[in-house]
């Protein structure tokens, strides 16, 4: 049977869809991509951010198509094929990137200790501000949101601690701020629907958010806001069939 996640726009809008139509050529790498996906504007905004050749193909993870379910076995995106081998999970495919051209513009900090520690703060966002993010647009009582409201506040507070300024890292810009800012991208449905607000998290937050939502590689990838709004209207209703929402449901761990 057909679940509404498969319904969705097919393809990505504004920026998004030029940046899309620059890369439909044949390339080495090829990001398997969902238009709408958070985790895969991460691993679109380090192919843009690096400037490497790529070439973008749009899949409904929600179909679960045989043919995809051979690059990523999970079925979900981003996954990222190269010279004819399968990756997937967003930082690890980061990670990657990172690895196999290091003559492109680098993404994380030369010194071992601070390399360390975007690691760290990117472990804090991917299991403290994103599992927040969920919760508190899933949750349907008042109290419920609230508390997962104050969850999100409190891991973007700590988050916000470490930023140097104007990026994590300082001058550099790096995986730290490119593994929050399809979030912090997001957070506009928080505030039109579960009262979040920058005053809650405070000190720079709003100069961070703003640097943040105005980087190009942000703009590129990101799509026309009404394409977002249709998708998470099923998240504020909690009926999201998505492996995220599912385990936000279950109070599982996110997959
Ligand atoms: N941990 C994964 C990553 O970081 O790459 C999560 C990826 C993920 O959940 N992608 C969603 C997906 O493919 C789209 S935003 N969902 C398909 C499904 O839930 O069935």
């Amino acid at each position: 049977p057909s679940t509404v996640d498969e319904q969705i726009h097919p393809h990505a809008s504004g920026d998004a869809e030029k940046t899309v139509n620059a890369h439909s050529a044949p390339q080495d790498l090829v990001l398997y991509a969902g238009w709408f996906c958070p985790f895969v504007q991460r691993t679109w905004l380090a192919l843009e951010e690096k400037e490497l050749l790529y070439e973008y193909r749009e899949v409904n993870p929600y179909k679960k198509e045989k043919e995809f379910l051979e690059i990523n076995p999970l079925g979900l995106v981003p996954a990222l094929v190269y010279q004819n081998k399968a990756l997937y999970e967003s930082l690890i495919i980061n990670e990657f990137l990172e690895d196999a051209f290091p003559q492109a513009k680098p993404l994380l900090p030369k010194d071992a200790f601070e390399r360390a520690r975007v690691r760290l703060w990117i472990d804090h966002v991917s299991k403290k501000v994103n599992a927040a993010y969920y919760r508190t647009l899933q949750a349907q009582e008042e109290e419920k949101q609230k508390e997962a409201l104050g969850e999100l506040v409190e891991a973007l507070q700590k988050y916000l601690d470490q930023v140097k300024g104007p990026w994590f890292s300082g001058e550099e810009f790096s995986l730290a701020d490119i593994t929050i800012a399809p979030w912090i991208n997001r957070l506009y449905i928080l505030k039109e629907h579960r009262g979040f607000k920058d005053e809650l998290v405070g000190g720079k937050w709003k100069e961070y958010e703003k640097t943040i939502k105005e980087r190009p590689s942000v703009l590129k990838t990101t799509s026309e806001p009404q394409y977002y709004t249709e998708i998470y209207q099923r998240y504020l209703r909690n009926e999201a069939q998505s492996e995220v929402a599912k385990a936000t449901r279950a109070g599982k761990a996110l997959p």
